[in-house]
């Protein structure tokens, strides 16, 4: 059971990518559950103001430390736990990986703060010890898209959400590589057949196609991937082929 709490000036966005599909069913079966606070609701002055102009001058607006330090604070009561972990989502954050998500779907309890504007006044963070997280090299308008990706990546990885055992199996055995090709019926469509090997029944040589198919996709999109990933003898006298013969192409 992994419980997530947002912190967010926008609670209202994470109904709908939430309240669907597998995170929902995850949170029926009482494997995860999420809730959305707002920020706003923790500010003390009278208009509940929760950014203001950042010292130093420039443009933008900044969050204000205190009503998002009291959020967290009275939401998270056992703050101080092992078992707990308080997230920034900032685009100067650690990359979010399937790693990172895996060692975080290992917590009871994740805290989760979305960032608006410029940014978050520092001291947030370092009160809160909050890890800064970011998906990716791209700026969003703010930390709440990012949320919603990490609960889905971590809420996969929560033991019982994914129905198929096979598919999970087959996941962490294909670990670090690229998906092989999908196909389904018809045998033939828009003029394209379908590989005649997935039809042979031959299981061995659907295995071994699909492992090809993965080092070759690795290799040619995502060459970085194959320096971590877990390769037999098989697999490198594979790489080793392909790379001679894409060599042998571009000298044509
Ligand atoms: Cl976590 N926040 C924002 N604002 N932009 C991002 C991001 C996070 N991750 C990638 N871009």
């Amino acid at each position: 059971m992994v419980r997530f709490d947002v912190f967010t000036l926008f609670p209202g966005m994470f109904d709908g990518p939430l309240g669907d599909s597998i995170v929902s069913r995850a949170v029926r079966a009482g494997l995860v559950s999420w809730q959305a606070h707002n920020i706003r609701d923790y500010a003390t002055d009278k208009h509940h103001v929760t950014d203001d102009l950042p010292y130093g001058g420039g443009g933008g607006m900044v969050m204000k430390a205190e009503p998002l330090v009291r959020a967290v604070e009275s939401v998270v009561e056992d703050r101080g736990s092992p078992d707990v972990e308080v997230l920034l989502l900032t685009p100067q954050g650690d990359r979010l990986s399937q790693a990172l998500a895996r060692r975080l779907s290992n917590r009871r309890r994740l805290a989760l703060i979305c960032g608006r504007y410029e940014g978050v006044d520092e001291r947030v963070p370092q009160l809160l010890e909050a890890r800064p997280v970011s998906i990716g090299d791209y700026v969003l308008s703010g930390g709440e898209l990012a949320a919603m990706v990490l609960i889905e990546v971590v809420a996969r990885l929560v033991p019982g959400v994914l129905g198929d055992p096979d598919a999970t199996f087959e996941d962490s055995h294909s670990e670090g590589l690229l998906e092989y090709p999908h196909y389904t019926r018809p045998a033939e469509f828009g003029g394209i057949s379908a590989p005649d090997v997935l039809l042979s029944g031959n299981h061995a040589q659907v295995y071994r196609w699909r492992r090809q198919q993965s080092l070759r996709r690795t290799l040619l999109r995502r060459p970085d991937m194959l320096d971590r990933a877990r390769l037999d003898d098989a697999d490198r006298d594979y790489l080793a082929e392909l790379r001679r013969n894409l060599d042998e192409e571009s000298q044509r």
